[in-house]
């Protein structure tokens, strides 16, 4: 079976413009040609170097431009690391995913990054990390430590990404995809939702995605976690309407799904806020993957507990192996 990456706007607004039961099916059918299906795959968040990032992402806590309060810290140690990622483990997760607020690693981070890499690997977890920009060589020695996956989001459409970010460019992200690529890791590329996009802008990212040089493993989609003296955060509160709607939600997963039918898409930050049903929907639209715990990097997330009564109320069972494709 090929994987499409010639993917037309036109056809993903079609796709998008679908009664929302057709979507559904549809995306259904083609999630159980590549997926086992009622199995969600579990990954777990820990933030290894917090605040006082430079970049000017307009949803992130975590940029010192913005005003969250937010207090900004060192890397951790190894150590500490090690001792998040078997509690991750102990937990039932399968993927550790270790976040860092930098706009790029430095070469004095390194060897530190790598022993982090090496001693998760070790415990039979598969390893993520996402720490902003990497360079061919940076790329190369964090796969040679054992990173199974980079994450590193497109984030929206072209178009609507000067609104969000303007410390970077949607090219430097693409080369940085490249970087991950070359050195043969599993890409984690998604965006979010509910930024104040519109719905052409919300087919433009999907759009970017499905016409990369190859789909990425893992597409996370966030909806945006509106957090205070952040832009968008501010934003959000103060024009309670723009929230993004549930349906679009549910819409932007389907069609996703459809367009990327091997992927592993994440049901990802903005869980905690949606109801049980919505993220039902959601796995019925061809999620298969959240994140655990009841912290994503630093806004909270549904936890362990209301996580297992959601999959036992659904009939979901948690993936315990490294996710598998079914043949089509
Ligand atoms: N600093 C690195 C970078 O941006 O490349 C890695 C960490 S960054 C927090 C990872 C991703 O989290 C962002 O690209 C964005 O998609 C997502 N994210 C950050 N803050 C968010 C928020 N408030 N709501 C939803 N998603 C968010
Ligand atoms: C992704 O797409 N979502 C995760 C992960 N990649 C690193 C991060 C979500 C962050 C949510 C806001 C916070 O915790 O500050
Ligand atoms: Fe920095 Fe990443 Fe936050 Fe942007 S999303 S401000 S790069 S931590």
């Amino acid at each position: 079976m090929n994987l499409r990456t010639d993917w037309t706007r036109e056809e993903i607004a079609h796709l998008f413009d679908l009664p929302l039961l057709d979507l559904l099916f549809e995306a259904q059918q083609v999630h159980r040609r590549f997926h086992p299906r009622n199995a969600v795959q579990l990954s777990t968040l820990l933030s290894i170097k917090t605040g006082g990032c430079p970049e000017d992402c307009g949803y992130c806590s975590q940029s010192a431009h913005a005003g969250s309060g937010l207090k900004a810290e060192k890397l951790m140690d190894a150590d500490a690391v090690l001792a998040a990622a078997a509690e991750a483990k102990a937990n039932g997760s399968g993927r550790f995913c270790m976040g860092a607020a930098w706009r790029e690693p430095k070469a004095r981070d390194m060897d530190a990054l790598c022993t982090m890499v090496a001693g998760v690997k070790a415990m039979g977890l598969e390893t993520c990390m996402t720490l902003g920009m990497l360079d061919r060589d940076q790329a190369e020695r964090l796969a040679a430590a054992g990173l199974d996956y980079y994450n590193h989001n497109l984030d929206t459409s072209p178009e609507y990404y000067r609104e969000v970010i303007t410390t970077r460019t949607y090219q430097d992200r693409l080369d940085t995809l490249d970087h991950v690529r070359a050195a043969g890791m599993a890409v984690c590329c998604g965006g979010i939702v509910g930024m104040g996009e519109s719905r052409d802008d919300r087919v433009g990212f999907l759009h970017a995605l499905a016409t990369l040089p190859a789909h990425p493993e893992s597409v996370p989609i966030n909806a945006l976690v509106p957090i205070r003296g952040t832009v968008l955060g501010d934003m959000l509160a103060d024009t309670p309407l723009a929230r993004i709607d549930d349906i679009e939600f549910v819409r932007t997963v389907a069609t996703a799904r459809i367009l990327m039918p091997q992927s592993m898409v994440r049901l990802s930050a903005g869980r905690e806020s949606m109801s049980e049903a919505t993220q039902a929907l959601c796995f019925l639209a061809g999620a298969n993957s959240i994140f655990t715990g009841d912290k994503l990097l630093t806004a909270g997330n549904a936890g362990a507990g209301a996580d297992a009564a959601l999959f036992e109320k659904l009939g979901i069972q948690a993936m315990t192996a490294p996710a598998e494709v079914v043949a089509a």
